[in-house]
């Protein structure tokens, strides 16, 4: 598989650093998928290549549009990472994410799940990243750095979407006056904590998980960029942070929601 990442300034330094990483390495098998880069230059522009052993089949989604599964769709794209993308009805009764065969791919019935071309499954969206990420710039390859990433990932998934995408859900999908008010609010009450906590670290940092934009953005820009619509306040410099998150090179937006309840969040 091929990747190429263009209108990349890849800092010569960096490349030093990126390539000595890769040395004695073998990409050779999916499980220990890892990638091989080198630079192209035409006229000004730099363009960074790297093949990647092991092929991405596809990647299970839902039909309505998942932040977890959004962090993927939005790596593979900046990765420049083709795939086959199989939807899933996770409001169905049940849901098709509960069926034998989904199951069998995951026994914790979710999506996101990558699906490599030898039939090995890989699940929870971090994770994922994480996977796809090694050797590429989306992951620093600096040893404090690269845990900072996983320190703000594991923040993510412990303090933030438990609130912030459980509230999202029963806002448009679940319909939220079945909810316990108690419940409602401390989901309010938590994901504004956690919106807090990135304000404070982005009071005097550009990024989280080291100084440039990597996979931690991603796992937290998932949930938070649509976390204003449904009610939460999102401190200055977060915004400021969403907005150097949707210029980044490859961005795409989330998807629309088929079901219309969602209101597009990328305006
Ligand atoms: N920690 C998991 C959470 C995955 C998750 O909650 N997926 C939801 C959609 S966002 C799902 O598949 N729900 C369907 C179900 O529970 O059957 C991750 O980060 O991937």
């Amino acid at each position: 598989m091929l990747g190429l990442r263009h209108d990349v300034d890849v800092g010569h330094e960096d490349l030093e650093a990126w390539h000595a990483s890769f040395a004695g390495r073998r990409a050779t098998t999916h499980a220990v998928c890892s990638f091989r880069t080198m630079t192209l230059r035409t006229g000004a522009k730099r363009y960074s290549v790297w093949a990647m052993a092991g092929s991405v089949a596809r990647l299970y989604d839902s039909s309505i549009p998942s932040g977890n599964a959004y962090k993927v769709q939005l790596l593979l794209a900046q990765l420049g990472i083709e795939h086959e993308t199989v939807s899933l009805d996770i409001l169905a009764d049940p849901p098709q994410t509960r069926s034998p065969e989904f199951l069998a791919k995951n026994p914790n019935g979710r999506i996101p799940v990558l699906e490599l071309d030898d039939g090995t499954c890989l699940s929870e969206s971090n994770a994922i990243l994480f996977y796809l990420a090694e050797g590429t710039p989306m992951c620093p390859g600096d040893r404090l750095a690269r845990a900072q990433v996983l320190q703000w990932m594991f923040f993510e998934q412990y303090s933030h979407e438990p609130y912030v995408a459980v509230l999202k859900f029963w806002t448009y999908w679940g319909g939220l006056e079945r909810c316990e008010a108690r419940d409602v609010e401390r989901w309010r009450t938590r994901g504004q904590a956690a919106l807090e906590v990135m304000g404070t670290h982005l009071a005097d940092h550009t990024y989280f998980g080291g100084d440039a934009y990597s996979i931690a953005d991603i796992a937290l820009y998932a949930y938070t960029h649509s976390a204003g619509r449904v009610g939460y306040r999102i401190p200055a410099p977060v915004q400021a942070w969403l907005q150097r998150v949707r210029e980044q090179p490859g961005h795409v937006p989330i998807k629309a929601d088929p079901t219309g309840r969602a209101p597009s969040t990328t305006a």
